[in-house]
């Protein structure tokens, strides 16, 4: 195709040309004639290249003539043909190229697209990495966490293993101490009988009642180590001195004392509006006997009158008859309201009695009784009671119908006294399930010769010494 195209530039410069041009003599180039043509004008045929002319071009033009003619018409025709051919095949490639055009342009929309959904993708796969991850975080938290409470609570099992152990242990040595004080007991008799004593002292017998809970965390206390009444050392047998108080104590503080009054009993004093817990003023109907008095307003809608309470062993209660008939102690404290107060109250009508007794753990229980009512100073002021319902235990029906016996007043069905060997004053029988007005120990579990303490035996046993106890008296519903 490219000779083609060079002959046909040289053909149109043939044409073009004029003799004696003075281009001809610049170039240099092939001659395409004979040597025998030299010296004449325009005897060279130029190919230059088409966008290469700018001036006319001369050719030999003394070629012979049916030559020229004849090719002529040749590479017309050829030029023609490659012309036409050219086109379609420009055509072609003008088509190709429209498509490829489209093509790209849809690649390209196609790349963009892939390149947005890669970066969805990517996006989403890190989502996933991410919700993975944390997903593992959570359960590794819970993993431990799960691990966590396993070792607390085998822990836990571990330490209640312990104390049931103890609780066990525990139990078994208040049983031996109790028995072992009975054993004591059986042993100085013998030694008594042995070594000429030929009158033994007679003891009561001993409260053999271990119940099955005796209350725990209290220890063994020691007469020798401990001194457990503040006011008067343990077990000393100071008879209390008759005073010159009408109520047989030094005048208590004056501490909620209420200006109305009296009333004949704190039911009333509740019933006229009085709801706070005090000291009041009351006078029993067939009395002209004033009486001070703690009133429990608190407990079960109040009209309680506390008839004897005991809490911290600041006040002796082995004391005489006269003291036990007219009463002794403080009234915001440890007091006994007094035998001919407690008769005089009760004998006004229909009364229920409640004991109330907290162990050494804080835990209170109760005992109450039906009907509560005492016969005059010439019976020793017999126990009247009624039918026992609470959690404490029924330990004050044994004293029911028994007399009043205090150390230097033997009422009791014992032949000793019983007020001797319970350090207190008491409807003793021979001598009895309860001793609420006996020795205050601390801690619970004590050591006598005796059962000095202020214990409730369905409640603790014999040695068990209650840390506060209250007495108290109320119109039945
Ligand atoms: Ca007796």
């Amino acid at each position: 195709m490219q000779p083609a195209a060079w002959n046909l530039y040289a053909l149109l410069c043939l044409c073009a040309c004029k003799p004696g041009d003075s281009l001809s003599e610049k170039a240099v180039s092939r001659p395409r004639r004979s040597p025998d043509e030299d010296g004449k004008k325009c005897a060279y045929t130029f190919l230059i290249p088409q966008q290469k002319i700018t001036g006319p071009i001369c050719a030999s033009a003394t070629g012979p003539e049916p030559d020229l003619e004849r090719v002529t018409r040749m590479d017309i025709a050829d030029v023609r043909e490659v012309l036409s051919k050219q086109r379609r095949e420009i055509e072609t490639l003008q088509l190709v190229v429209d498509v490829d055009g489209n093509m790209v342009s849809e690649m390209k929309l196609l790349r963009k697209e892939s390149r947005n959904m890669n970066s969805r993708v990517t996006q989403l796969y890190m989502q996933l990495l991410h919700e993975i991850i944390r997903k593992r975080d959570n359960a590794l938290e819970l993993a431990q966490l799960e691990s966590r409470v396993l070792n607390v609570t085998a822990d836990m099992l571990r330490l209640a293993a312990r104390y049931k152990e103890l609780e066990v242990r525990f139990a078994a040595l208040a049983a031996t101490v109790n028995n072992q004080s009975v054993l004591i007991m059986t042993l100085e008799e013998q030694c008594l009988r042995t070594y000429g004593r030929h009158d033994p002292p007679v003891v009561p017998p001993l409260v053999q009642v271990v119940p099955e809970n005796i209350p725990l965390n209290h220890h063994f206390t020691n007469e020798i180590q401990r001194n457990h009444n503040r006011a008067f050392p343990r077990g000393s047998r100071v008879d209390a001195l008759p005073t010159n108080s009408p109520l047989g104590f030094p005048p208590p503080p004056p501490v909620n004392l209420s200006s109305e009054g009296p009333f004949r009993d704190c039911y009333q004093a509740r019933q006229a509006g009085h709801g706070i817990s005090g000291m009041y003023l009351l006078k029993a109907d067939d009395s002209d006997r004033l009486i001070q008095a703690w009133c429990e307003q608190g407990l079960d809608n109040g009209g309680w009158t506390v008839l004897q309470r005991r809490r911290d062993g600041s006040v002796n209660f082995f004391r005489n008859w006269e003291n036990y008939k007219k009463g002794f102690g403080n009234i915001d404290g440890e007091y006994w309201l007094g035998l001919e107060n407690i008769y005089n109250l009760a004998k006004q009508g229909d009364y229920r009695l409640l004991v109330e007794l907290e162990d050494w753990v804080g835990k209170k229980v109760y005992a109450e009784y039906s009907s509560f009512h005492l016969e005059s100073e010439n019976e020793s002021y017999r126990l009247r009671l009624g039918t026992y319902q609470g959690n404490a235990g029924d330990s004050f029906g044994v004293h029911n119908g028994k007399q009043f016996t205090t150390l230097d007043r033997d009422k009791d069905v014992f032949s000793g006294n019983c007020a001797h060997f319970h350090k207190g004053g008491w409807w003793y029988n021979a001598c009895g399930q309860t001793n609420l007005n006996g020795v205050w120990y601390s801690g619970g579990v004590y050591r006598s010769k005796f059962q000095d303490g202020i214990f409730w035996a369905e409640y603790g046993g014999g040695f068990y010494s209650m840390k506060a106890v209250r007495m108290m008296l109320r119109p039945i519903d």
